[in-house]
């Protein structure tokens, strides 16, 4: 397999999201100023980009135009950047760190943080919407819905409600599974899927085997934030560290311990990487992602 530029191409995408962000929120100078200061707070300057760092290497597989993608993997940000404004709120995960800065309430107050996360969704839509992304017009409605579901009841906020309601319950390893597979899994997913319909068409045997490579390498990002959660300090993580166990919240490694997580991380990756084999060079920004995501520190 040719050398691919892990590195150079990772730095790339994110340069290249850092402007298309920026240029797809509203000004903070645009009335009302403080919401749309909250906005840009939440997700420019921050954060791995691992989604839409996935958007763009799905998008590889079928040849597909980096314009195109960059929308793409902005709406997915967006919803993702929403997620974690809410999440950190003092109604769900009551945190006061994230990315290395205050959260957004803390920063903006509740009310603001609220509507950020709020208007931050509405504003991936547009985005999604706004633009010509797909060769078929049917492909482009497709898109929309499938972040439409990937956010929703039956994926994200779905999940994010099963680990609202689990507080107090023990799980059992696969309502844990279940539980991630909608709340961090589907956005990633979702990701993977949008960069595929950007570019030629898929037969859908590889568009599933996009999806398996996708649901795994879906939960392997969370077993290892279970992971890091435990053995990585906060101004590594730029998130508070060590909440779970604080919490008496199930993860992996309270369910299968350190190495028993580290080796179901392991497998997934295996399996995520077995799932391109077919797809050769094309997949090569896919197979080093997944690595970057099994092996990353913070
Ligand atoms: C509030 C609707 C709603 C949903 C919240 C994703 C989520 C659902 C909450 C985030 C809580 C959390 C810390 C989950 C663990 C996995 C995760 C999504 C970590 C943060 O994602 P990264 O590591 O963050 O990609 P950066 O900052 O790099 O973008």
């Amino acid at each position: 397999m040719a050398e691919f530029e892990f590195k150079s191409w990772m730095n790339d995408v994110q340069q290249r999201m850092e402007t298309c962000l920026s240029a797809s929120l509203p000004a903070e100078t645009h009335l009302p100023e403080r919401l749309h200061d909250a906005m840009r707070y939440s997700v420019l300057d921050g954060g791995k980009r691992v989604r839409p760092l996935l958007a763009f290497a799905a998008g590889m597989v079928v040849d597909a135009d980096p314009e195109r993608l960059q929308y793409v993997a902005a709406a997915v940000e967006m919803i993702h950047a929403y997620s974690l404004v809410h999440d950190d709120m003092p109604a769900m995960d009551n945190d006061v760190l994230r990315r290395g800065k205050p959260t957004v309430h803390v920063a903006f107050g509740e009310a603001t943080a609220l509507l950020a996360g709020d208007a931050l969704q509405a504003q991936a839509f547009d985005v999604l919407s706004g633009h010509m992304l797909a060769d078929a017009p049917a492909d482009q409605l497709k898109m929309v819905s499938l972040l439409a579901r990937a956010s929703g009841s039956l994926g994200m906020c779905g999940g994010q409600g099963v680990d609202l309601y689990s507080v107090g319950k023990e799980l059992t390893l696969p309502e844990l599974e279940l539980m991630h597979i909608l709340k961090t899994g589907a956005l990633i997913r979702c990701a993977v899927l949008l960069g595929s319909y950007c570019g030629k068409p898929l037969v859908d045997d590889d568009r599933a085997r996009l999806d398996t490579y996708a649901k795994c390498i879906g939960l392997a990002f969370q077993v290892v934030d279970d992971i890091l959660d435990c053995e990585a300090d906060s101004v590594t993580l730029g998130k508070t560290a060590g909440k779970d166990a604080a919490n008496n919240k199930p993860t992996y490694v309270s369910l299968l311990g350190l190495s028993g997580a580290r080796e179901k991380a392991a497998d997934l990756k295996a399996e995520a990487l077995a799932a391109l084999a077919p797809f050769g060079d094309r997949a090569a920004a896919l197979m080093a992602l997944a690595e970057f995501i099994v092996e990353r520190r913070s």
